[in-house]
């Protein structure tokens, strides 16, 4: 990216924040009654995660979140986003809530107001219990009622402290790589069963919507966290166009469908007529799910680039994701993932600061009035400490400058968008591929847990703190 001559300002109460999810980060996975949950059982089956790692101890914020929100305010964000682990409030998925649980929340959400960051709350973030997956998991109705459950009781819990709630983070994760694919838990490979998750976590976000516009004071924000894809075609040609379409439907038109506009597309019952019938979609269920929301939330790391295929074509996602036999996209047998030419960060995953301008200005036609976060975006890089113990992570800052500047200029283009949480505050379990991959702004010595901001996280601070990009250089 070459430096713009003009600073990149932003709005004065814009929202400058760092994410996290709870399996990723929490450790203390049999403390104060929490149960396992499906990511416990993945990541201590032989074979699902890199070097069988697992979130037994994470980064021990169960026990560090004083310090971790002390770091937090010493950077200088605005805003936090974290989650809640279910199987911590609800040990069996259903009945009364566990209050030392309940009470983790309550603490670290203290923390933060104390120190004047907002906190985001995200109900789930893909870490079922696992006695609602024996259960049958989010292939059944039952799993959405128990998960509206859940939100009431975290909603009368939280909410007369926390702003900023979060039904799902990317229900396509969940669906699609976890029935689907199964590179991540419940590490399952049936398309059918991932279409049906689909449409159940979909329900869960309406129920749970609903469930918490009771729970929770009316001034409180209520939103959803998609992963919503920026979809290209290798040409204009009429095929892979169509190629497009079709996996536009399946990774954003499945949920935002339903979620903004009450209805699926039509042409994904069509593509997938072969795999499922839909009967599990019940009569009034898009009216359940159509719940207006106060906010949307992005999450955006890199764009898919796709062609018509002539044959099957179930192979490696672009974004490196899915390298096993099975296609998270049902249907999409003629669909071909192509390499988006361009630099790579250490996922694999194509730089395009363009792919978020363009998410953004089209969740603003598509979802008019709707003010947007950009809920996730950064980079894994390999990052190591100097001999002095400095971590240096030049790549990142021109990752985030990159992408925060694509912000900027959907703003000035009119859109709505309130805020940005970088992925992540610190490094930590990135799922199936383990520790390698370090997504932190913040260093973590997994030796001794020790937590080192990296050059990036000074550069974001002082972001956060002056409302003005300051230039790669700087940092
Ligand atoms: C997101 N894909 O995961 C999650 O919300 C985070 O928990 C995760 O650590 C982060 O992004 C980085 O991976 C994704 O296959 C996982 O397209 C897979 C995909 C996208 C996002």
């Amino acid at each position: 990216m070459p430096e713009p001559v003009t600073p990149v300002t932003f709005p004065p109460a814009f929202l400058w924040g760092a994410a996290t999810s709870a399996y990723q980060i929490e450790g203390a996975v049999r403390e104060d009654g929490r149960t396992p949950s499906i990511w416990d059982t993945f990541s201590h089956t032989p074979g699902r995660t890199a070097g069988g790692e697992h979130g037994d101890i994470a980064v021990d914020h169960y026990h560090r979140y004083r310090d971790d929100v002390a770091m937090m305010a010493d950077l200088g964000l605005t805003a936090y986003r974290f989650s809640v682990s279910w199987s911590r409030v609800q040990p069996t998925g259903r009945g009364p809530a566990v209050q030392v649980g309940l009470d983790f929340y309550r603490r670290l959400v203290d923390e933060l107001l104390a120190v004047g960051i907002k906190p985001a709350l995200t109900l789930y973030h893909w870490d079922l219990p696992q006695e609602l997956e024996d259960a049958g998991g989010w292939p059944e109705r039952d799993t959405a009622y128990r998960f509206a459950e859940y939100a009431q009781i975290v909603g009368e819990a939280l909410g007369d402290r926390v702003e900023q709630w979060i039904t799902l983070n990317e229900p396509w994760c969940s669906a699609f790589l976890g029935y689907g694919s199964g590179v991540h838990a419940p590490g399952r490979t049936d398309a059918g069963a991932s279409l049906r998750a689909a449409h159940h976590l979909n329900l869960a976000h309406g129920l749970a919507t609903s469930a918490l516009r009771s729970a929770i004071p009316a001034r409180n924000s209520i939103a959803v966290s998609l992963n919503s894809s920026v979809v290209r075609p290798a040409s204009q040609s009429p095929a892979d166009l169509a190629a497009a379409r079709k996996i536009d439907d399946l990774a954003n038109g499945v949920f935002h469908g339903p979620m903004l506009h009450g209805s699926y597309p039509q042409s994904l019952f069509e593509a997938t007529r072969s795999i499922t019938d839909w009967s599990y979609v019940l009569d009034n269920d898009l009216t359940l799910i159509h719940q207006p929301l106060d906010a949307l939330g992005l999450n955006y790391y890199t764009p898919t680039l796709v062609e018509a295929a002539a044959s099957a074509s179930a192979g490696p996602r672009a974004d490196g994701h899915g390298a096993s036999a099975h296609s998270p996209w049902p249907g999409a047998d003629d669909v071909a993932f192509l390499q988006t030419p361009g630099e790579r960060t250490e996922m694999g995953w194509t730089i395009d600061p363009t792919g978020l301008y363009d998410l953004i200005t089209r969740y603003t036609r598509e979802a008019p009035g709707l003010p947007l976060y950009v809920t996730e975006n950064g980079a894994a890089y390999d990052d190591k400490p100097d001999p002095e113990g400095r971590v240096h992570d030049p790549e990142r800052i021109a990752y985030l400058h990159g992408h925060l500047s694509a912000v900027r200029r959907a703003i000035a283009d009119g859109a709505d968008v309130r805020g940005y949480y970088l992925w992540s505050l610190m490094d930590n379990f990135e799922w199936a591929y383990g520790y390698e991959k370090r997504f932190g702004a913040v260093y973590v010595d997994y030796a001794t847990l020790a937590r080192t901001p990296k050059s990036s996280a000074r550069w974001y601070g002082e972001a956060a703190r002056t409302g003005v990009l300051p230039t790669v250089s700087e940092a």
